[in-house]
Order: C-alpha cells, then structure tokens, then sequence
C-alpha cells in the first residue's frame, strides 16, 4: 500500500459536516459562476466551450457530493447486507442530464443557465459519453445501477476504468475504420480518485507451501509482478430519493514508477518498461460482443478486477468486524456479470484462506453461499476457455485452487450417477485434450448458490440445454431474471415531450412504478390524444434527421422510420434486413408500387474489428444505401442510412423517433436484447421472431400489436438437419431476384467479388442463422406492416398500447426479483439534513 495516503488523523465532525447546498436557480446560478471563474480561473477571453461544461458538471456534482456521503454513511450505520456487481463493462454514457434529472435540478438548472444567456442542452451534448462497454450487457449493469439506488438498495458497483473505451467508428468507403476513443482526454468530473484504497495486484510467480506451525499447510505466493490498482468512484444517483450509489472503477499503475536496477545500470527504456506493462492492464476495453479471443491481457483484466474488488471488500469487512467472517456470507453477494469475473470464485478462496487463515471448509462454505451467476449467451464463441498453461503460469495459486474445487466437484458427481465417465468429462471444470482449458462457466455454476437466465426462453434453453447436465444436478440453483432497462434514462430523459404528455395524462408516478403506464390503453381511443402522440412522434423523428443533416438529405416525417440499431453479428440478421431492402428497391424498379408506403430504413452499429464477416456485412449495406439513395426512381419511396458511430447517446435521439423496430435474431440466439424494450417504451412497434424477451413483449403487447415473423427456436433446430436454401430460394421468384441483384455485383460494381463471401454464406445448407428461410415470412409480414402504416390512426393507437404495455420491461422490476430472490438486501433510505431530496 502507497503510505503516502495513509495517515491517522480522523477529521473532526465540525470539518465534515456540510450544511446542505441550495437547490434553486440563484444558489446553481452563483455556484456556476464562481466555478467558472475562480475555480477553472476563465473569464471573457475564453475560446472553449469546455469549461463552461465542466463548470456546470462541478455545480452538479456537489450537489451529489453531500447526497453519497450521507448515503455511505446510512449503510455504514445500519450495518447492512450489500451486493456487489462485478462486471467488465458499465456502458454509462453521458452523466450530466442524468444527474439533473435525478436531483429533480433540470428546471431550476435551465432557468440559472439562462440569466448568463446559455443552453443548457447545447452544453450538455460537450459530455463524452461513458463508453465502457460494448452493447447490452455492458448498458444492462448501467440500468441496474440506476435502478438499485431509486430502489435504495446497498448495492455496489465494480468494474475497470479504460483509458481508452468503445472505439469510434467512421467509414472509408463504406468500410468500417476504428478510432480510439480518448475519452478522459478533457478530464472527466464524474469521478472521485480515491488512492488511499489503493490495492496490490500479484500476476505470475509460484507457490510455496510451508507449514503454518499448527500441523497444517499455509500457501504463500511469491515472486509475483505486481500492478497497483487504484480506485475512481463515480457517484450513481437515485431517482428524487436522496440517494447516491457508489461504482467503483480501477486503474492499474506500476508500482515503482522506474526500475531502479534498471535506472541504474543506465538502462532508462527498460526502467519505464516495466510502468507502461502495468498500466496496459486497463489501457483499453476488448471490443468485442459475444464473443471471446482468449488473449492474455483480458484475462489480466479480468483477475485485476476481481483481486482488487475484493481486496476492496475485505478490508472494509475487517474494519468493522475485524478477523471475524461467521457472518461474512450473510451479509454479503456477489452477482458476476456473466463469467467474465468469474476468478472471483478462486481469489475469495485464496484470500480467506491464505491471506486470512480459514481452512478450505469454511472458505468453501462462505464462496459457494455469496457468489451468484448471471449468464447472458448461449453462443459457443462466447463460452469463455482459458488455456491451462496460461492460466497457471499467470496465476499460479488460483489454478491450484480450480484443481482442488474440481475435484471435489467430480466426486460428488461420481456419487450421483455412479460410472458415467461421459458425463464426468462433459462436467468438468477441467475440457482435457491437447491443449487443455478451464472453463468458466462450469466454474461459476459450481461455486454459485444463483444461476440465472436474462429472458425466460433464454432461462428454458439454459436449463434444457446448454447446462441441462448442472439443472440436474442443482435444478434449485436456476431461475430466470428477465432484462429491463431504465425508465429514467429510456424515457424520461430521452423522450421529454413524451414524457410529459403521459405525466399530464395519467400522473407522474410512472417514473418509478413503470406498470401504471397501463393506464395510458383508455386513452388510446381517444382521437385528440392520438393527435398529440402523432405529433410528439413527428418532432422526435426531426430530431433523429438531424443526426444525418450534415449529408443534406430531405426526408418527409410521414416516412416509415424504421430502424435496427445493436452489434453488428451475424446471429442479429441485420443481412435479412438488406434483403428486404434489396427486394423493396427491386419493386420500385420493377413499378410495382401499389399502396405504397415512403421508408426510410436507418440501421447503426460497430462490428468488432476482428470479425471479418460483421464488417463485410457494414460495407454490403453501405452500398446498397448508396444505390437507392442516388436512384430519382427510388427518392419519393426508399432511402436508407447507416448512422455511424452508434453508441448510448445516439440511442437517446434514435428510440424516440423510430416507427418500426427491427428484433429478428435468428430464435434461439438472443439472450434477451434491451434495444426492443427502449423502441418499445418510446411507442415503436416490433417486427421479430420468437427470440429474447420479445416473447415477453409480444405477451404483454398483444398479436394484434406486434409483427411476428419466422421460425421458432426448436423449428430452427429441426430446420438444420435439412436446410436447403438453394431449393427455396429457386422456389421464390422474389428472392431469387434479390439474389440475383446480389450476385451479378449491382451493388459493387467497382469491386467486383466482394460480397461473395456473404453470398456464399446465404446459400450454404450450414449457414446457422437460416436467414434464408426466413426470408418469406420476413417480406409478407412487412408487406402488413406498410399496411397497418397507412392507416396512421390505427398506427398511432397501435404505438400507444406498445408504450402502455412496456411496464414490465423496467430494470426496477429486474432489480425488484434479483433482490427477492437472490440478495435479499433491506432498502435504507438516505437522510440528508435540511434536505427536500429526503425519503420520509
Ligand atoms: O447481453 C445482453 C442481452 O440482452 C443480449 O441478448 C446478449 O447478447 C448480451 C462477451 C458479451 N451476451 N454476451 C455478451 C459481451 C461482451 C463479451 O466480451 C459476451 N453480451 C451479451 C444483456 O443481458
């Protein structure tokens, strides 16, 4: 531990008692000024918007400042359970709005704005967004951060601060090109650096077994390279509740900033080496979704992670209970963000045992009762494997443990179905071979008392699936949280002329108890308000233009928006969606325009760097956009775009002006999806198979209000063994002239042969997306949807039962089920004197 922090003078109450900070346009508006002139020392000769940005961040965050403290210290006084999430990826996006918001400051905020002659909405779009993770499981751990402090629950963020988050994405000809995204560059006000918690990180080394003088065996772990990590929190406000939650977010640095051997010899290249090998740990976020590379730094990442966080964890227990951990396992959870911290399991054994001399037992005993296991994907690719041979060598002492666990583990699997060596090897954390591999998953199902589902297909396919072995084992252990996202954020803040329309329709409770928006169905048959819905709709869809103004292309707002924003993979289909475009544009050449209904099809998204397909399938519907958009047969009826860049802020400007919203996974393959509940919640209508949560959706919604389409899971698995797309696409005369447009290079007439690998993949009877077979289903079931356009009032109420119906798909209902069924933590309510942000 750095010393240099660490002192023992304990701040007298008078120091730290903070008379609460005025709420009101005159208290920001003198905060404001006196940030942006004494404390970032600007005046009228400024020529950055910057500052005055980041004056208005500091008089926000002081407001939270005082609210986190207080709610530290009602957890600490109440001596309460807590939760921790420990996740890879917190996908934040921007603070500001979101902190106003919460703190009821948006009103008093613009009004002290205006007295200086700023916009508080201008200022506010200066924010980088937080891009900390790739897509839904990284936004998921967001919304429920969200939702655990408007719930006033104890639950505590972990995660790695990247220097470098999600990388920006820009076209060269159509192609994808990566940026890095430096989004600390300017300073980043959200966050607290806290290096009196600093923690020792140990990589590499061996064992040493040496006997602890009562007849037993103490480990020690020694001659390891050892990494700093040191804490950022940043501060998780509730919704007008008075509470803020903590995630806390670790650096690595070096622990000598040179070599001194080094530095001596006169070797100062080598002396700084060994500073920069460090801080590679959280340099930069793996861009990859769904997918695992099995390279070494990620798995540095993902044990620098959870040592730290549980170091973290550990001391704090030790200040208040001391060396006593009988209660350890009732006052404390672990929910892993799929496997990705999984080592958890192995560092909590290795540090209660080695480092606080409980015996395996009881260390057992209290691992196998905190840790609990979200997964989020049955895709092979994205089952994570280490390598034995590099998981020993990096961290030796923890596969000692893995051994050890397993073994107990396959005794007991011995005992219950004695003699079948299959299933023992088809268990076992330990995949033997060549090359052998832990696997993680197996891992945490083992040591967890929870495993869970995100979607209950998803929780069915687990359970008679994936790990149907484990179900029999441990059936109790499984159960399904379905995914939600926050009503705040995806609502709220993003959708404000909506917001309000339902708030002056049926009250402001909505906000934290999503199910009342049922209430909005009466008024669906009301023509005025579907007018006024009509109209909200039109000016969000102006909004969503904008975002591409910069091209100067004209588009109606009658237009059909209809819209696929998420990863680009293959399992999402966005290819069947350009095959419907493909075949629209072929009808408008062909004349057949009969009822026709003006689309403009916006889709967006980043494909991993690494995976060729994905980004071969961004250059095939760049080109498509670039034929129908320059066709004058085609301006009045079709256009189409791909947004670059797709991120949490763009999706606050998307969702809101989406008509049609695109969820067509192949079924079976999306765990749940969380775009569909955000385009659902903003009154946009799916069209999608039987996949995800949108069974959920299309249960709570009603047929007559969503567009179903497609295989179901278990016909796509019967479909495998006898797909034959080249039979039915000789059997569809309109596929076959998509097809056909496809492969005589219309839509790459300067680079020939391109796509030929996305057309040999459409053709193959391997292809594991069947997109192909698909298609029929696809093309009528739009045909119904330009119909149902047409009709704009049956459209409208359509829209309106869709934002009515999307209650449940709130993260405070996840959240609400995780903590009855797995944490069961209490709600504390934060008091802050003098506040009116209290709870009663
Ligand atoms: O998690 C989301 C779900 O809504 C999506 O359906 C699911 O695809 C997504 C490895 C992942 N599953 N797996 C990942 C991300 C990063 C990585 O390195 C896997 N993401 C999902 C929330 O439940």
């Amino acid at each position: 531990m750095p010393t240099r922090y660490v002192c023992n003078i304990i701040p007298p109450s008078k120091l730290t008692e903070l008379p609460p900070l005025s709420m009101d346009r005159e208290g920001l508006a003198n905060d404001y000024k006196g940030y942006f002139g004494r404390f970032l020392g600007r005046d009228e000769s400024c020529v950055s918007k910057h500052y005055l940005y980041f004056a208005l961040a500091l008089t926000i965050r002081d407001r939270l400042m005082e609210r986190w403290k207080s709610t530290n210290r009602a957890y600490d006084e109440s001596n309460c359970s807590r939760t921790y999430y420990l996740s890879m990826e917190y996908l934040l996006g921007r603070c500001l709005g979101n902190a106003m918001l919460n703190l009821g400051l948006e009103d008093e905020m613009n009004g002290a704005l205006e007295k200086y002659g700023l916009n508080l909405e201008e200022l506010a779009e200066l924010e980088h967004d937080a891009g900390l993770g790739n897509g839904g499981l990284g936004r998921l751990a967001a919304c429920f951060l969200d939702s655990c402090a408007t719930l006033q629950l104890p639950v505590i963020g972990y995660g790695l601060r990247y220097e470098y988050g999600m990388f920006r994405q820009e076209f060269n000809n159509g192609y994808q090109v990566e940026e890095p995204d430096h989004w600390l560059r300017d300073g980043n006000p959200w966050e607290l650096e806290r290096p009196e918690y600093t923690q020792r990180i140990k990589f590499g080394g061996r064992t040493e077994h040496v006997d602890d003088g009562h007849g037993g065996w103490r480990v020690r772990w020694v001659d390891s390279h050892d990494v700093l990590a040191v804490p950022y929190d940043i501060p998780i406000p509730g919704y007008h509740n008075g509470t803020v939650n903590t995630l806390r977010l670790w650096k690595a640095e070096a622990t000598d900033v040179f070599d001194l051997g080094e530095f001596n010899a006169g070797r100062y290249p080598e002396s700084v080496a060994a500073k920069n090998a460090a801080e590679n740990i959280t340099m930069v976020l793996y861009p990859n979704d769904a997918m695992e590379l099995g390279k070494e730094t990620r798995l540095r990442q993902q044990y620098f992670l959870t040592s730290a966080s549980l170091q973290d964890i550990l001391r704090d227990w030790v200040r208040r209970y001391g060396e006593d951990f009988s209660q350890f396992a009732e006052k404390n959870r672990f929910q892993l963000n799929d496997t990705h911290p999984t080592s958890v399991v192995p560092e909590l054994m290795r540090l209660l045992m080695d480092e606080h001399g409980l015996g395996w037992d009881k260390a057992w005993e209290i691992t196998s009762h905190t840790v609990a296991y979200t997964n989020h994907t049955l895709l092979p690719e994205a089952l994570e494997k280490w390598p034995v041979s590099m998981f020993g060598s990096l961290l030796p002492r923890l596969l000692e443990i893995i051994y050890e666990i397993n073994a107990r583990f396959l005794i007991e699997v011995a005992r219950c179905w004695p003699g079948d060596t299959d299933r023992q090897a088809r268990m076992s954390i330990i995949e033997e071979g060549e090359n052998p591999q832990v696997r993680m998953a197996h891992l945490a199902i083992v040591a967890s008392f929870s495993v869970n589902g995100v979607a209950a297909l998803h929780t069915r396919l687990l359970k008679h699936g994936l790990f149907h072995d484990f179900y029999q084992l441990w059936p109790q252990k499984f159960n399904n949280k379905t995914n939600g996202v926050t009503p705040r954020r995806w609502l709220a803040k993003c959708n404000p002329d909506l917001a309000h329309l339902i708030t002056e329709t049926i009250g402001d409770g909505w906000t934290t108890d999503l199910s009342q928006l049922r209430r909005l169905s009466l008024h669906a048959e009301n023509p005025e308000f579907r007018a006024r819905w009509r109209s909200i709709k039109h000016v969000n869809k102006k909004r969503l233009l904008a975002l591409k103004a910069q091209h100067g292309i004209q588009i109606d707002t009658h237009f059909l928006f209809d819209v696929q924003v998420k990863r680009i993979h293959e399992y999402k289909r966005q290819l069947l969606n350009v095959l419907h475009i493909i075949h629209l544009y072929d009808r408008i050449k062909r004349g057949d325009m009969e009822g026709w209904v003006p689309r403009c099809v916006l889709i967006s998204g980043k494909a991993a760097p690494g995976y060729w397909m994905a980004k071969l399938i961004i250059k095939l519907i760049n080109n498509v956009a670039d034929v129908v958009n320059h066709d004058p047969k085609a301006d009045e009826a079709l256009k189409v775009f791909f947004l670059p860049n797709y991120g949490v802020s763009a999706m606050e400007i998307i969702c809101p002006g989406a008509d049609l919203s695109e969820q067509i996974s192949t079924a079976g393959k999306e765990a749940s999806g969380t775009g569909n509940m955000k385009f659902m919640m903003n009154g946009a209508i799916t069209i999608g198979t039987l996949d995800g949560a949108n069974i959920e959706i299309l249960e709570e919604v009603g047929n007559e209000n969503f567009f179903l389409f497609g295989l179901k899971a278990e016909e796509v698995e019967a479909a495998r063994h006898h797909y034959d797309p080249n039979a039915i696409i000789a059997g569809d005369e309109e596929l076959q002239r998509v097809m056909h447009l496809l492969e005589c290079g219309h839509f790459n007439q300067f680079e020939p042969g391109i796509f030929d690998p996305i057309l040999h993949s459409l053709r193959s009877p391997h292809d594991p997306w069947l997109t192909i077979a698909d298609f029929r289903s696809y093309i009528d079931t739009q045909r119904r949807v330009a119909e149902a356009y047409r009709d704009q009032e049956h459209w409208t109420r359509m829209a309106i039962l869709n934002t009515a119906a999307s209650g449940r798909f709130s993260t405070d209902r996840t959240i609400k089920e995780y903590n009855a069924d797995i944490w069961k933590l209490e709600q504390i309510p934060a008091y802050l004197a003098g506040s009116t942000q209290s709870s009663p």
